[in-house]
C-alpha cells in the first residue's frame, strides 16, 4: 500500500490499521477461527495475532511437493515470549525447553532482543501454548505487533553496582507501563477450556489503552537502556533510547534518544536505517513520563498509511528533529534538557567468567546464533537442561542470542564446562572470538520474508574464516559479524563492523565500518556476493586491515577512516594476487 493519495484527500489506512480498528482493542475473529478446525487463521486475524505474540507461518521447504509443483502449506507458528531486559529463572527458561520439545520443533531460540521464540506450534495447541507460558508468569502479549515490544537492558547481574540494579528496575517499571491493558488476550488465550472460566486470569476492570487507543501504534516500537561504558543493547538501534547518565555511582539522569530502526526494503528508497538521534535529559523519575510522550507522538503522528515508513525513524524525518522535539515537549507537558554529554564508549558481551559482587560469579555462555538444540552429538539443549536442574543457577538472556548463568559458585565453573563437555558442547573460552561476536537471525527455513540463508550458514562461513583470521594473526581482534537472511536486519547488521545481508537465494550484500559501540552506521561493499566468495572477501578486507591499520584501531573504525573505496581496490588486488598464486 502507498501514502501517495490525490492532493488533500486523506491517506487511506493500511489494511493492518483497518484489521485494528475494527479488532475491539486485538479481539477481532481470533477466538471464532481459533475453534474452526481450519490449520490457520484469516488475514486480520493473522495480522492481530501479531500482537499477541505469534506469526502464522509455514515451513518454506515443504512448499514444494517432490514432483516440483505447489503442496499445500503445512502451516505452524512462531511464538515469542517476552523476557524484559532477558532476566528470568531456571525453571522459566527449563519450562521454555520443554515447551519447544512437546509443542514446538525441538528447538527454542534466544532472540536478538533478550527474548524466547518458539517454532512449529499447531494452530490446536495453540491455547495450551499460552496457557502454559501465563501460568510460568510470562507472557506472550506485546512480544510483536504494533506495540512496545521487549524492552532491553544490559543483562549483567552485577550486585553493589546500584547505577546498573536501578536501571534495570526502571526498565521493569517502563515495560509495565508500556504494557497493552486490553483484555483480549486473558479472553483468547487464557480461558478455561472445560469451564469458559478466565480461571488464570489477575483481576481487575477492562479499560480501555490509556496509552495506545484503539489502533495501538502505526508499527512496531523498540526501547533499549544502557550505560555509557557498556552498549551490549545497541541502544542507537532503537525507537527509544535511555543511556544512564552517572557520577559516583548516582544516577543524574538519563539521555533520551529517538527514532533507531534497521530494516529497510531496497525496493523502495524512502525507506532506510537510522540510528536514534540524541533528543534530550530526563531527570529519572521522568522516564515513564518522556517515554509516554514519544509513544503517544509517534501514535499520533506516525504513518497509518504506509507501513514501511511508519516506524518512528521516518515520523522524526518527515517532521524534522527540531518540530518532533517540539511536539514530545508538548505532550511531556515541559520543556527537555539538552542532552548530558554522556555518550556510549564501551561494549561488553558479558561472555565469560565474572565476579558478580557478592562472592558468588556469572557465567556468559555463548550460544551460537541463540539456538538451543540437540542434534547428533551436539547435544546443547540436554546440556543447558542439566546446567539448569543441577545447578538452579539465575539466568538472563543478552541481546547477543546467549545466556548468562548467575548466582554460581567458584566450583560450578567446573561442574559447567565438564556438562558442557559431556554433551559435545564449547565452553566460552573454547570459542574464537570471531564466532562469539557474530550473530545470525532466524532466516529459512521458518521466516516468511528470507531471501536468503543466515542462521543455518553462518557457523559454516565462520569455520572457513578462522583459519583465514588466524593466518593473518587476528585471532584476538574483536570485531561484529553479523548475517541476515533479507535487509529487514534482525540482527543488526547495518551497525557492524561487517555486515551480510541477503540479496537473493545464495548471494548476499557486504557492508563495513560500523563498529562494536553501535553508533556508526556502516557502508555498502559490494553486492550480490555468492556465498562461497564470502569468506575470500571477507578475508581481503582483514587482509587489508592487517596491513593498514593504526596501533590499536578497530576494524570498523579502520575500514570508515579508510573508505569503502580504498578497501576494495585493496583488497581486489590482493585477492586478483592471491588467487594468481
Ligand atoms: Fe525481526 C520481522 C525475527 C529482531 C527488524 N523478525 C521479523 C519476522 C517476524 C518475520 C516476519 O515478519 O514474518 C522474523 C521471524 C522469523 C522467524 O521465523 O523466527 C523476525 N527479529 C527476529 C528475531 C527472532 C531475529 C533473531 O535472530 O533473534 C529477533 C526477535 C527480537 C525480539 O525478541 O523481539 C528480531 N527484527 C529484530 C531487530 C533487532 C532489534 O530489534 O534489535 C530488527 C532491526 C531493528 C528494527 O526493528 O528496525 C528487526 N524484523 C525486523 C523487520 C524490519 C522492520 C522495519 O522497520 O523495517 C521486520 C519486517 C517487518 O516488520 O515488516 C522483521
Ligand atoms: Fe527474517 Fe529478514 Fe528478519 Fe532474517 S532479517 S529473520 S530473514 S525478516
Amino acid at each position: 500500500m502507498s501514502d501517495e493519495t490525490p492532493a488533500g484527500a486523506p491517506a487511506k489506512p493500511s489494511a493492518v490499521e483497518v484489521a485494528k480498528t475494527a479488532s475491539n482493542y486485538l479481539r477481532g475473529d481470533i477466538a471464532k477461527e481459533l475453534a474452526d478446525g481450519l490449520p490457520g487463521f484469516g488475514k486480520p486475524s493473522v495480522q492481530l495475532l501479531k500482537n499477541h505474540g505469534t506469526y502464522q507461518q509455514d515451513d518454506r521447504e515443504t512448499r514444494k511437493s517432490v514432483d516440483g509443483k505447489k503442496s499445500e502449506r503445512q502451516i505452524s507458528f512462531m511464538i515469542r515470549t517476552c523476557v524484559p531486559g532477558g532476566k528470568l529463572t531456571a525453571e522459566q527458561l527449563l519450562s521454555a525447553i520443554d515447551m519447544g520439545d512437546e509443542l514446538g520443533n525441538g528447538t527454542i531460540r534466544l532472540t536478538t532482543r533478550q527474548a524466547i521464540q518458539h517454532h512449529g506450534v499447531v494452530k490446536g495447541e495453540l491455547k495450551d501454548f499460552m496457557q502454559r507460558v501465563h501460568a510460568n508468569q510470562m507472557t506472550t502479549l506485546a512480544a510483536c505487533g504494533d506495540v512496545e515490544r521487549n524492552i532491553m537492558c544490559c543483562p549483567a547481574p552485577i550486585k553493589g553496582d546500584t547505577v546498573r540494579e536501578q536501571m534495570q528496575a526502571k526498565l521493569d517499571e517502563l515495560a509495565k507501563h508500556l504494557a497493552p491493558r486490553t483484555r483480549a488476550y486473558y479472553e483468547i488465550w487464557l480461558t478455561d477450556p472445560d469451564t469458559g472460566e478466565q480461571s488464570r486470569v489477575a483481576g481487575g476492570p477492562d479499560v480501555i489503552e490509556p496509552i495506545y487507543g484503539p489502533t495501538y501504534l502505526p508499527r512496531k516500537f523498540k526501547t533499549a537502556f544502557a550505560l555509557p561504558e557498556d552498549n551490549c543493547v545497541d541502544v542507537y538501534a532503537n525507537d527509544l533510547g535511555f543511556i544512564v547518565v552517572h557520577e559516583q555511582g548516582k544516577i543524574l539522569g538519563y539521555n533520551v534518544l529517538a527514532g533507531g530502526g534497521m530494516g529497510v526494503t531496497p525496493s523502495a528508497a524512502k525507506t532506510f536505517p537510522a540510528l536514534a538521534k540524541r533528543l534530550g535529559f530526563v531527570p529519572p523519575e521522568d522516564v515513564l513520563a518522556i517515554a509516554e510522550a514519544i509513544v503517544k507522538v509517534q501514535r499520533d503522528f506516525g504513518n497509518r498509511a504506509d507501513r514501511k515508513t511508519a516506524r518512528l525513524k521516518y515520523t522524526i524525518h518527515t517532521m524534522g528533529l527540531e518540530n518532533f522535539r517540539a511536539k514530545v515537549e508538548e505532550y511531556f507537558g515541559k520543556p527537555l534538557a539538552p542532552c548530558h554529554p554522556a555518550d556510549v564508549h564501551g561494549f561488553d558481551d558479558h561472555i565469560g567468567w565474572f565476579e558478580q559482587g557478592d562472592g558468588k560469579f556469572f557465567y556468559g555462555f555463548n550460544v551460537e546464533n541463540g539456538r538451543v538444540h540437540d542434534t547428533g552429538e551436539f547435544q546443547l539443549k540436554t546440556a543447558v537442561r542439566r546446567i539448569l536442574r543441577e545447578i538452579k543457577p539465575g539466568v538472563r538472556i543478552t541481546s547477543h542470542q546467549s545466556l548468562l548463568f548467575t548466582d554460581l559458585t567458584a566450583t560450578d565453573r567446573v561442574r559447567i564446562a565438564d556438562i558442557l563437555h559431556a554433551h559435545g558442547v564449547k565452553t566460552s573460552e573454547e570459542i574464537s572470538t570471531l564466532r562469539r561476536w557474530s550473530m545470525a537471525c532466524v532466516a529459512l527455513p521458518t521466516c516468511s520474508l528470507a531471501v536468503a540463508e543466515s542462521e543455518r550458514v553462518l557457523p559454516g562461513l565462520i569455520d572457513s574464516l578462522e583459519p583465514e583470521v588466524a593466518k593473518l594473526g587476528l585471532t584476538h581482534d574483536a570485531f561484529t559479524l553479523r548475517m541476515t537472511g533479507c535487509p529487514n536486519a534482525c540482527a543488526r547488521p547495518y551497525n557492524s563492523d561487517i555486515g551480510i545481508v541477503g540479496r537473493t537465494a545464495g548471494k548476499y550484500t557486504i557492508f563495513l565500518g560500523g563498529r562494536l559501540l553501535g553508533d556508526r552506521l556502516n557502508t555498502h561493499y559490494k553486492d550480490v556476493v555468492p556465498f562461497e566468495d564470502l569468506c575470500p572477501e571477507l578475508t581481503a578486507v582483514l587482509a587489508c586491515y592487517k596491513a593498514e591499520r593504526k596501533s590499536g584501531e578497530t576494524l570498523g573504525d579502520f575500514c570508515h577512516r579508510k573508505g569503502v573505496d580504498g578497501v576494495r581496490t585493496w583488497a581486489d588486488e590482493w585477492l586478483a594476487g592471491a588467487r594468481g598464486r
